[in-house]
C-alpha cells in the first residue's frame, strides 16, 4: 500500500469538481485502500480523493476510537439533510493546524456504492453526518474554510502560504 501526498489549502487543485466513478474495479479498490492508509497515517477521520489529487468521487471515513472501522463511500449523494443545525469544530488534513466551528445539518441520509459496487443508503447523525458533509464538499471543490469569514480564511491562507514557503 502507498501513502499518498495530501494537497494543502490554498492549492487550486482542491477546487476541482470530482467525476463519478463509472465502474468499481480493482483500481478503485486500490485507491480506497491507499486513501485509508494515508488517512490512518496522518492520522485523520476522513479523506476525499480530491485531497490526494485524484478527481474521482471516492471518500473514506473512520470515526471510531480505535481507527478500526473504515467506511467507504463511492459516488456519495446526500439525499436528505434534516433537522437542527449542529456546530462542530472542524479540521481538515488539507488545512493542517487549523480548527474552526462550522454549522451544518445534524442528520443526513447518504446514498453511495460500496467496494463491490453495491448501492447502500445510511442515515448518519452527529460527527459522522458532519464528516460526510465535509468530505462530499471536497468532491465538489469546497473546503470548510469557505464557511468562515473572509478575514479568517485570508489569515489561514497567509499562514499556510508562509509555512509552505519555509518548507520549500
Ligand atoms: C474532516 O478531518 C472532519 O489540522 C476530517 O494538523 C474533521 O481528519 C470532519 C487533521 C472534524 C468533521 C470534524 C487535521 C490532522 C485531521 C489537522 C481530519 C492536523 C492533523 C483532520
Ligand atoms: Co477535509
Amino acid at each position: 500500500m502507498t501513502i499518498l501526498n495530501i494537497l494543502e489549502f490554498p492549492d487550486h487543485r482542491l477546487r476541482t469538481v470530482a467525476k463519478p466513478v463509472v465502474e468499481v474495479n480493482d483500481a478503485i479498490r486500490t485507491l480506497a485502500d491507499n486513501m485509508l492508509e494515508t488517512m490512518y497515517d496522518a492520522p485523520g477521520i476522513g479523506l476525499a480523493a480530491t485531497q490526494v489529487n485524484i478527481h474521482k468521487r471516492v471518500v473514506v471515513i473512520d470515526i471510531s476510537e480505535n481507527q478500526d472501522d473504515p467506511q467507504l463511500f463511492i459516488n456519495p449523494e446526500i439525499t436528505l439533510c434534516e433537522g437542527p443545525l449542529h456546530e462542530y469544530d472542524e479540521g481538515c488534513l488539507s488545512v493542517p493546524g487549523f480548527y474552526e466551528t462550522v454549522t451544518r445539518p445534524e442528520v443526513v441520509s447518504v446514498k453511495a456504492l460500496d467496494r463491490d459496487g453495491i448501492a447502500f443508503e445510511i442515515v448518519a447523525e452527529g460527527l459522522l453526518a458532519t464528516c460526510i458533509q465535509h468530505e462530499v464538499d471536497h468532491l465538489d471543490g469546497k473546503l470548510f474554510v469557505d464557511y468562515l469569514s473572509a478575514l479568517k480564511r485570508t489569515r489561514i491562507r497567509k499562514k499556510l502560504e508562509k509555512l509552505h514557503k519555509e518548507n520549500a
